[in-house]
């Protein structure tokens, strides 16, 4: 179900990953509504949207934030636009706190690149050490592979899980999505259960960083800028860019 504006009911869930690993995808299923996909070379959402999840059983309701997709290549002003926006949406949600983030990875590619690396370091400075249980990493594109129980899919997928959980040692639980109309189910229980047990999120570190800066009177700009992830990003640009990428700047 589309959202109005400024609504955000139940556990509140971000969705974040490189362009095209399934974020719009998972949203779709998850909501059950009818959200525009990519083409998977092209970025395609270019905004935050929320969705409401309904729920049926004693299941507490979602709100799911898609967000445009972090660049395949290690463009900071495009990754910085993404950082933006999500800031904004932050800002959006007044008193309401971001319970969970799920990050999308397709399956499909060998090995985590330095561009996932990059964008899983991004990641990490948004949460902060404390918020890192609250966030589930969604392998995709499963259905897209001839066998999933292949042996080197095994491997890869086992190397990439023990890459995860060593960027994020406080601990991502990890899924599978099989863009069968059933998998996003144990994401959205692994949430619920959480609420359940009264295991409350802390506040992203994004956030907290955010208002600290505004109520200096920085400019939202600034902010963005100056928090842990965005600093990630110009960091990440001058080691992928070298010497003519730091002259212009
Ligand atoms: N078969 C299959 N296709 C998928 C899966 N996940 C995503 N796709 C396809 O990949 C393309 C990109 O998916 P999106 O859901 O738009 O990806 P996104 O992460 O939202 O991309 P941006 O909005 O650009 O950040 C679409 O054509 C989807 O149908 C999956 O698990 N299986
Ligand atoms: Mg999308």
């Amino acid at each position: 179900m589309d959202v109005p504006s400024m609504v955000y009911q139940g556990v509140v869930i971000l969705l974040i990953g490189l362009h095209g690993t399934g974020k719009s995808t998972f949203a779709a299923a998850a909501a059950g509504a009818d959200i525009e996909v990519g083409d998977g070379l092209d970025p395609c959402t270019s905004k935050c949207e929320r969705y409401i999840v309904e729920q049926t059983s004693d299941a507490p309701q979602f709100t799911i934030i898609d967000t445009p997709g972090f660049a395949d290549k290690n463009t900071t002003e495009e990754n910085m636009d993404v950082l933006r926006l999500i800031a904004e949406e932050l800002r959006n949600m007044g008193q309401e706190r971001v319970s969970g983030i799920i990050f999308f990875h397709s399956i499909e590619g060998a090995r985590l690149t330095g561009v996932d690396h990059a964008n899983l370091r991004i990641l990490k400075s948004m949460c902060g050490e404390k918020f890192q249980r609250h966030v589930a990493f969604v392998t995709t594109r499963w259905d897209c592979m001839n066998d999933s129980e292949d042996e080197k899919l095994v491997t890869r997928n086992n190397n990439i899980e023990v890459e995860f959980k060593k960027l994020l040692p406080k601990g991502p639980e990890i899924f599978k999505f099989l863009n069968d109309g059933e998998s996003h189910r144990p994401v959205l229980e692994h949430f619920a259960q959480l609420a359940r047990t009264g295991t409350v999120a802390p506040p992203l570190q994004f956030a907290e960083e955010l208002e600290r800066y505004y109520n200096k009177w920085m400019s939202k700009r600034a902010a963005v800028e100056k928090t842990k992830a965005g600093k990630e990003i110009r960091a990440t640009s001058r080691k992928v860019g070298g010497w003519n990428y730091c002259t212009i700047l």
